[in-house]
């Protein structure tokens, strides 16, 4: 096989140029999701405002946003750059193209590890507080897990009880907020190899302290203090590793508190609502509060019933949806970008909310329905809906009167004879798989050595390499088309697919999640190996598996981080030559941002299919995409075009597992170690 099947993809250039991404601003219908296609013939003919409407209105964006050249810092601007040459192209401060994109894509990768990190200090504060007794409503739902996250960051595990430990791994995560000295943040060292460790040494990227980072974006972006743009992006990498750490406190925490996901079975898109029953949707991020909804909801049955409702259905939205799927098995009635079209349903009681994605358009739309509004975190507020302020001391107490709320609701939707319009469109799928399930699964064909199922998989052909499908909805592409177009064409080149957030529920809503899906679109080679896979497991499978496998929300992308980092330290080399790639068809938040940046500094080359606000500056748009390269093993592929980033992957990963193959093959020849130089 050449170097290279197809020359002209190595090009860090888009397919189609800024000036000629052309889009039809006049038809809002931009989807091909059958139900968000449904219930948008609804919304225009009702004349409900929707993102879709507001999408088309703001046309057209921007160009000098849209490039990250308008610089807002001070209040001495907004400045923006107008030209190449003059005083025109600099900031009034005198700020070029290169420090004014650099700092605001920093400053978003900021934002992310904010948001990502806060998640998981809620977590912490819970399961601290659950360990000294004062969240009676929480207790550890996997002890097993909490001693190997224990272990893992070097505690001593021996003769202490659950709770103890409970308690010494919640003041170690707590200092990885805010340690004063500069050894590195405990829960991404403990879960990095070594070679990962000593390239964030080297290159001064390894954070301190989760706070302490965010602190010093924000620091080095003031007016007047960073100009140096490469330094920014460093200083910007730093922070997004500083995120990454949050993601995995996150992760390892909810899992310790409510359990690590298991394979578990499902329906998503706005079929699974049900008008006969009080219906809630569960909305953003955390689950401390979701999951006690999902435990009192079973308990509070016989009250819906009592008020004529056939039971309580509950669902969810974005990444709190995906926490209650992947540990619940409760469906998914939408992603983000579609968050209003299932209140126009008509048949939702109570959307409950907590943070992040959650559109406050929401509000207007609840209002033409009698929908409520219940939002629950005290930073996370929407002007006119209800707010149960969320206490870790009363939880339990707070998930009640959330569902009582929405069984009233029901009753009055009733008694109104409102009509609903809910659209008949919900797919199958199987969601769960944590790292450990996914491990689980490789230990029926490989007890001692699970991960090398998935290593040797690669390394004989049958399977391409691995791809993770990370992040948001954004209208600047067809809602959920690329995903799955992406989807579908790596699956037809044999490229296993493990992910989170709303690319996976755009999967599971289009039918790409279950195995169907395998039989439909999987290549040969990957269809032997799911086959393979099912076969070893079969007697603890609820079903045969999907194409895609969901590993849960933004956060628990450490899960993924966590399967590069096992195949690494099986195959022997540093992630960079790992055959791994990820791509974000749809990237939106500055979460992804962040994410984004940490899987390039991991070695990963990463898609994101809406380009990011950075083409004003060829000198960022090069460190990014080439440079980054060149000193962490991994770099942005910016590709709007759905067909030509698959094709772009599929080279990216193809080429790395055929220089692994050759280095392993002449290492096993030559009975020599591995070449770690390629
Ligand atoms: S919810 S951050 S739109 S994935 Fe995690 Fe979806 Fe992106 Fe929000």
């Amino acid at each position: 096989m050449p170097r290279f099947s197809d020359t002209s993809l190595q090009n860090s250039k888009p397919s189609v140029d800024r000036k000629n991404r052309k889009k039809n601003v006049k038809n809002i219908k931009r989807t091909n999701d059958p139900a968000a296609l449904e219930m948008l013939d609804y919304t225009i003919e009702n004349n409900i405002i929707t993102a879709f409407d507001r999408w088309s209105a703001q046309q057209p964006q921007c160009a000098f946003g849209y490039q990250g050249i308008c610089c807002r810092i001070c209040f001495a601007g907004p400045c923006r750059i107008k030209g190449l040459e003059g005083p025109g192209s600099m900031g009034i401060c005198g700020a070029k193209d290169y420090t004014i994109v650099a700092r605001n894509a920093i400053r978003m990768m900021a934002g992310g590890a904010s948001a990502h990190s806060d998640h998981g200090r809620e977590l912490v504060e819970v399961l601290y507080h659950m360990s000294e007794g004062k969240a009676p409503d929480y207790e550890i739902r996997d002890a097993d897990k909490l001693k190997r996250v224990a272990k893992k960051i070097g505690l001593e595990i021996e003769g202490k009880t659950d709770i103890e430990l409970a308690k010494e791994v919640a003041l170690a995560a707590f200092e990885d907020y805010g340690r004063h000295t500069s050894e590195g943040t405990t829960f991404l060292k403990a879960n990095l190899c070594e070679k990962r460790i000593k390239k964030y040494e080297e290159t001064d990227t390894m954070p301190r302290a989760i706070d302490r980072e965010v602190v010093e974006v924000m620091h080095r972006t003031h007016v007047g203090v960073d100009a140096d743009p490469v330094n920014l992006i460093f200083g910007g990498v730093k922070c997004s590793l500083a995120d990454l750490t949050g993601e995995q406190i996150s992760t390892d925490i909810s899992d310790i508190l409510f359990g690590t996901p298991k394979p578990v079975m499902s329906e998503a898109n706005l079929g699974v609502i049900e008008p006969d029953k009080v219906n809630i949707i569960l909305h953003g991020h955390n689950p401390v509060l979701s999951q006690m909804v999902v435990d009192t909801a079973r308990e509070l049955e016989d009250e819906a019933k009592a008020a004529g409702a056939a039971g309580i259905q509950l669902s969810g939205i974005c990444c709190t949806g995906n926490e209650v799927l992947m540990r619940n098995g409760v469906p998914i009635a939408t992603s983000y970008m579609a968050q209003e079209l299932a209140i126009a349903t008509g048949a939702i009681d109570v959307m409950c909310v907590d943070v992040q994605c959650i559109m406050p358009g929401l509000r207007n739309v609840c209002e033409c329905f009698n929908t409520k509004l219940v939002t629950t975190m005290p930073i996370s507020k929407i002007p006119g809906s209800y707010h149960f302020s969320f206490e870790d001391s009363k939880a339990k107490q707070s998930a009640e009167g959330i569902i009582r709320l929405a069984i009233e609701t029901y009753k009055a939707r009733k008694e109104s004879g409102r009509p609903v319009q809910v659209p008949q469109f919900k797919n199958k799928l199987m969601a769960g798989f944590s790292f450990e399930a996914l491990l689980d699964l490789f230990a029926a064909i490989n007890p001692d050595n699970p991960i090398k199922v998935l290593t040797d998989a690669i390394i004989d052909g049958e399977i391409t390499g691995v791809c993770a499908l990370a992040g948001c909805n954004n209208l600047e592409a067809v809602y959920e088309k690329s995903h799955t177009d992406i989807i579908k064409e790596l699956a037809k080149n044999d490229v296993f697919m493990v992910g989170t957030g709303c690319v996976m529920q755009a999967a599971a809503k289009q039918g790409l999640m279950n195995y169907e899906a395998v039989e439909e679109y999987a290549g040969p080679g990957l269809k032997k190996f799911i086959d393979r896979l099912y076969e070893a497991n079969k007697d603890k499978l609820p079903d045969k598996l999907p194409l895609t496998f969901h590993m849960g929300s933004c956060v628990d992308n450490s899960r993924i981080f966590n399967l590069w980092t096992a195949m690494a330290n099986e195959y022997g080399v540093d992630v960079p030559k790992v055959p791994f790639v990820a791509t974000a068809p749809e990237g939106m938040s500055e979460k992804a941002v962040a994410i984004g940046t940490w899987v390039i500094a991991s070695g990963i080359p990463c898609h994101v299919g809406a380009m990011p606000p950075l083409e004003g500056s060829n000198l960022v748009w090069s460190v990014v995409t080439c440079i980054a390269h060149d000193v962490f093993g991994g770099n942005f592929i910016l590709e709007t075009d759905p067909q030509v980033a698959a094709q772009k992957l599929i080279e990216a990963v193809k080429y790395r597992a055929w220089k692994l193959k050759i280095h392993m093959k002449t290492a096993e020849e030559y009975g020599t170690d591995l070449c770690q130089a390629f």
